[in-house]
């Protein structure tokens, strides 16, 4: 999955500052945002209460994930037969490697296994097993105390098969729930993050070379980290060659990457702060900035059958129960884990919107993320071409955190399996460039901005970020911007107005996040640059590993915004990206202080509201020769004929 030429001249070189996903974050008690509106310096909660609300939201995350990988496996156990062979019990393995040992006995007697006992077997998990076999035997689902066996979780599992021909149990590996545990502290940053020294990247104030210390991981919130020995350059003119070998031999240069508009330059002695000073001195260069980290908070366009532009819903679609609710109809699709865990979907009127469009095959939406796990049974299809700009090979996900965001937006929806995502329709355009710890650089960050942009991407969703404004990244937001893209990102989850980046810049819409009851969650940071809220807490969503989690964090709420985008524009396809925006923010659901507040901006996202409003649009743009215009217009801006620059 590697670009064409167009690329090629994007990558002709290299820069870097860090963004860091903003994972997972925690829920729980309800805090009202409305009585604390006018406080910019604080939410209402000192950092004690922040870390017990964080800690419990780590810990409901983790058993809800315990539960959706139990109900996943029921129902795997579930549909077999007593008559399934080896082999198909090997395949079922094959799929699930979680599922260690599985075992049927028909009600005639015969036992069909795969899989091993972990630790070879002993009579505890033969005991276990015929306690599940005699439970489900009797028609009754058994679940096992969780078993901790050499540093993994463990539980035996027992159910009857659905036509009642015997039973089905088995011992399944949940280390997923240690995992999301795990991931979370950090992405919640309740752990410093991303460990110092890893990249050789100091933390710093916003903004500023001043050395500061993260020790906890509450000193993340006023923290930035950049690359130690780099800078990054905007000259007013290209250097000619004789220049920059000059400039080289001054830093004692070890590299020198380009991209867009900037130069990334690595020295061997000299350290940022006096890059920085040199450039600033001797060059006047439109910018000279440190190269900062970025932490995860979470073309082509292959056409497949076609359907009406707005993605009406049609009988093929198949088994879908309506619902009048409040007037309208809603749809309620049978993903497995939807009616016990999705609360988040009809909480912005998904149910009802979808009754108006469920997407178009022809919308591109790129995660820019940890990866994406390419073959996830619930994302069969549903995924573009992308790239892998932090390593080498395909995009993969090896943290969890991109998996689960492109499931919030296009996790099949109404295939018994799983869970749905916001569109039916629609793909995902998989950018890696956070790694494996969850944080990329600028430079990473920008290059995937760019590329996702010039391989035909709709909207860009970035639940990643950091306190320091950067002009290199504010490049590439402007780039993609002028090109009609939607942008969206997380505002971070540190339960601070200090201004995250990319959300707070003007062209990106900034997402914060809500719990079920609408409340601003304890984490979710805020300020004047919020845009909207949207739900973020215990999310279920697709994992690696063919599994599903439920993960809480501004990640998970801007996928939301994401895929609302998206689905804005299957219905009137001639939106513009700052027309798609101010529907958004007009059609949200005022929360907290009357009006726009620090903490929801607009309000909660409401899907039903914004797709009628788009469907006003659709009706209203008069006539042919202004949606010509616009056609046209935007393939200028998007393939630069004629185009100012
Ligand atoms: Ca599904
Ligand atoms: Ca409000």
């Amino acid at each position: 999955m590697t670009g064409g030429p167009k690329w090629l001249r994007w990558a002709a070189a290299a820069a870097a500052i860090a963004l860091i996903a903003f994972l997972p974050w925690l829920a729980g008690d309800r805090t009202g945002g409305g009585d604390n509106a006018g406080n910019r310096a604080s939410s209402g909660l000192d950092a004690a209460e922040e870390k017990r609300h964080k800690l419990a939201a780590v810990r409901r995350d983790a058993e809800a994930t315990a539960r959706l990988c139990t109900l996943e496996c029921s129902r795997e156990f579930r549909s077999l037969g007593a008559d399934a062979d080896g082999a198909k019990l090997r395949r079922l393995l094959g799929v699930h490697p979680h599922m260690a040992y599985v075992r049927i006995r028909a009600n005639g007697g015969k036992t069909t296994e795969a899989g091993a006992m972990p630790m070879g077997g002993n009579g505890a998990w033969e005991a276990q097993l015929v306690k599940a076999e005699s439970e489900a035997k009797a028609g009754r689902t058994y679940v096992s105390e969780p078993v901790r066996l050499d540093g993994s979780r463990y539980i035996v599992l027992g159910v009857r098969t659905a036509d009642g021909s015997g039973t089905v149990t088995g011992i399944i590996r949940q280390d997923i729930v240690d995992e999301v545990e795990r991931r979370q502290q950090s992405f919640l940053r309740l752990v410093p993050y991303p460990p110092e020294g890893r990249y050789k990247i100091e933390s710093a104030k916003p903004n500023s070379t001043e050395d500061i210390t993260v020790r906890t991981g509450e000193d993340n919130g006023a923290a930035s980290h950049y690359h130690i020995n780099e800078a990054v350059v905007r000259f007013r003119s290209v250097p000619t060659d004789a220049e920059m070998r000059a400039i080289l031999k001054d830093i004692d240069g070890a590299s020198v990457r380009k991209l867009g508009y900037a130069y990334v330059f690595t020295s061997r002695s000299m350290e940022a702060e006096e890059l920085i000073a040199y450039f600033r001195e001797r060059w006047n260069p439109v910018y000279a900035e440190p190269h900062y980290l970025y932490l995860a908070n979470g073309l082509r366009k292959r056409k497949q059958d076609a359907e009406g532009a707005a993605g009406r819903p049609d009988a093929a679609d198949g088994a879908v129960k309506a619902r009048a609710e409040n007037g309208a109809d809603a749809i309620v699709p049978n993903d497995l884990l939807y009616s016990a865990y999705q609360w988040n979907l009809p909480a912005i009127g998904t149910e009802r919107g979808w009754a108006l469009s469920r997407g178009s095959d022809d919308i591109v939406i790129a995660v820019l993320d940890t990866g994406v796990q390419l073959d996830h049974p619930d994302l069969k299809g549903r995924i573009a071409e992308g790239v892998n700009l932090v390593g080498e090979g395909e995009p993969e996900d090896d943290v969890g955190h991109g998996t689960h965001v492109a499931g919030i937006i296009a996790a099949t929806v109404n295939n018994g399996e799983g869970v749905a995502g916001l569109s039916w329709r629609g793909r995902i355009m998989p950018v890696k460039v956070l790694d494996s710890t969850g944080s990329g650089t600028t430079y990473s960050v920008a290059e995937g901005i760019i590329w996702a942009t010039d391989h035909g991407a709709d909207v860009i969703n970035l639940s990643l970020g950091n306190y320091a404004s950067a002009e290199f990244l504010h490049d590439a937001i402007r780039y993609a911007y002028d090109r009609g893209v939607v942008l969206v990102a997380a505002s971070g989850n540190d339960n601070t107005d200090l201004p995250g980046y990319p959300a707070a810049y003007p062209e990106v819409f900034a997402v914060a996040a809500t719990d079920a009851g609408d409340n601003k969650a304890p984490y979710s940071n805020y300020g004047d640059y919020i845009d909207a809220a949207a739900p973020g807490d215990a999310i279920a969503s697709t994992y690696p590993g063919n599994q599903y989690a439920a993960l809480s964090g501004t990640s998970m709420a801007s996928p939301h915004v994401a895929a609302l985008a998206g689905l804005i524009k299957a219905v009137n396809p001639d939106l513009t990206n700052g027309e798609i925006m101010d529907i958004m923010r007009k059609t949200a659901v005022d929360l907290g202080d009357k009006g726009r507040d620090i903490y929801f901006g607009y309000g909660r996202i409401d899907v039903m509201r914004a797709l009628e409003a788009a469907e006003q649009t659709a009706n209203t743009l008069g006539g042919f020769r202004l949606r010509y215009e616009r056609r046209i217009e935007a393939l200028r801006h998007r393939f630069g004929f004629g185009a100012a620059e």
